[in-house]
């Protein structure tokens, strides 16, 4: 395994041993401040979703994704066991994969795995906002014959010089339900950005939560252990760490919603009491009434046809959707079409 530079920017790097376990650098830590203090400065308080990936914030995730009730990523492992080689078929070999939000890559080595049975060697680029689990991720691949691994902590779609040309044709994964974080304006920007960035018949292999039953999703995110709960609430805990901020965490509570019209899960910090909060890095003071709420996390949940249609605006092409067999989540294949969007046949 090899572990190259990848400068993009200011908080864009490769991963090597030092950078995992470092302390986060400046420029992290400016841009988690300013975060802060924009998201904390409004009328309805939120802060985004990224910064709950912190080591612990990871370790966190990884423990959600065990749950019973997180259906989400066994689902997802499952579809990729089933049909990896038609999925790699449909993509198209050779390839170079890059991933958007690795974490710690545990299914992707399903669709590696079906690649390097179809081409000599792989070129494999996991991104994540999380060095921890980069350094995970690239651990566990460490062994496997002729791939390359090479890890970038970056946060996109800021940041997306990683997907520079590979010299083959490129695979996209963004796994996990990790598109549901995005609001469907940042979805299309992203896709847009991704899209421009990516050459005609590069293709993206996205998997994506589908709407259902509210009594099913609230204790995905919801978990009578209170994983998920110490997962939101772990943030404050950074903003402590990074910032110097004196959040007391028994003082918020986690909340989940439902929100019908807006097809999403909702995730909230709610005060339990009226309190004031001080942060030192961007300097800033906060006044929380008592059950009032601070936006941590959206999780949307689309139909096929508003995903569709996220896709076209994104001047993508939907070619084909894997399911399982509740149809509870999807795996789906897209393509950048020719610039004058003649068939690529
Ligand atoms: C990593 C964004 C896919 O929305 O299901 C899980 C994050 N938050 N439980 C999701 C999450 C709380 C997760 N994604």
């Amino acid at each position: 395994m090899s572990l190259l530079a990848d400068f993009d920017g200011p908080a864009t790097f490769a991963l090597d041993g030092a950078s995992a376990a470092a302390e986060p650098d400046v420029g992290a830590l400016r841009a988690v401040a300013a975060a802060v203090a924009d998201g904390l400065g409004r009328p309805r308080k939120r802060l985004p979703a990224w910064l709950l990936y912190d080591r612990r914030g990871s370790d966190l995730f990884e423990r959600i994704t065990d749950l019973p009730t997180y259906y989400l990523t066994r689902t997802e492992r499952a579809l990729l066991a089933a049909h990896a080689g038609e999925m790699i078929d449909a993509a198209g070999p050779p390839l170079g994969v890059v991933e958007l939000g690795a974490g710690t890559a545990s299914k992707t080595g399903l669709l590696l795995a079906a690649l390097l049975a179809r081409q000599e060697r792989v070129l494999y680029r996991p991104v994540d906002v999380s060095p921890t689990a980069l350094a995970q991720a690239a651990a566990d691949l460490a062994h496997t014959e002729r791939l390359t691994v090479r890890p970038v902590v970056a946060r996109y779609p800021d940041q997306l010089g990683f997907l520079d040309p590979v010299g083959e044709r490129r695979l996209v994964l963004f796994l996990g339900s990790n598109i549901g974080n995005f609001n469907p304006l940042e979805a299309r920007t992203l896709l847009t950005a991704l899209r421009r960035r990516l050459a005609a018949g590069d293709a993206l292999l996205i998997g994506a939560d589908r709407r259902k039953s509210p009594r099913i999703l609230l204790p995905a995110y919801d978990d009578p252990e209170g994983v998920t709960a110490e997962f939101s609430r772990n943030v404050l805990h950074r903003l402590n760490r990074e910032l110097g901020a004196d959040f007391d965490l028994d003082r918020f509570s986690h909340l989940v919603r439902w929100n019908q019209a807006a097809s999403r899960i909702e995730i909230y910090l709610q005060s339990r009491v009226a309190q004031r909060i001080s942060l030192p890095r961007p300097g800033l003071q906060i006044r929380l009434r008592e059950g009032e709420r601070i936006h941590i996390e959206s999780s949307y949940k689309l139909g096929i046809r508003r995903l569709a249609a996220l896709f076209t605006r994104a001047g993508l092409r939907l070619e084909r959707s894997w399911y399982d067999q509740r149809r509870w989540f999807g795996v789906h294949l897209v393509r950048v079409p020719p610039p004058n969007g003649r068939s690529l046949h």
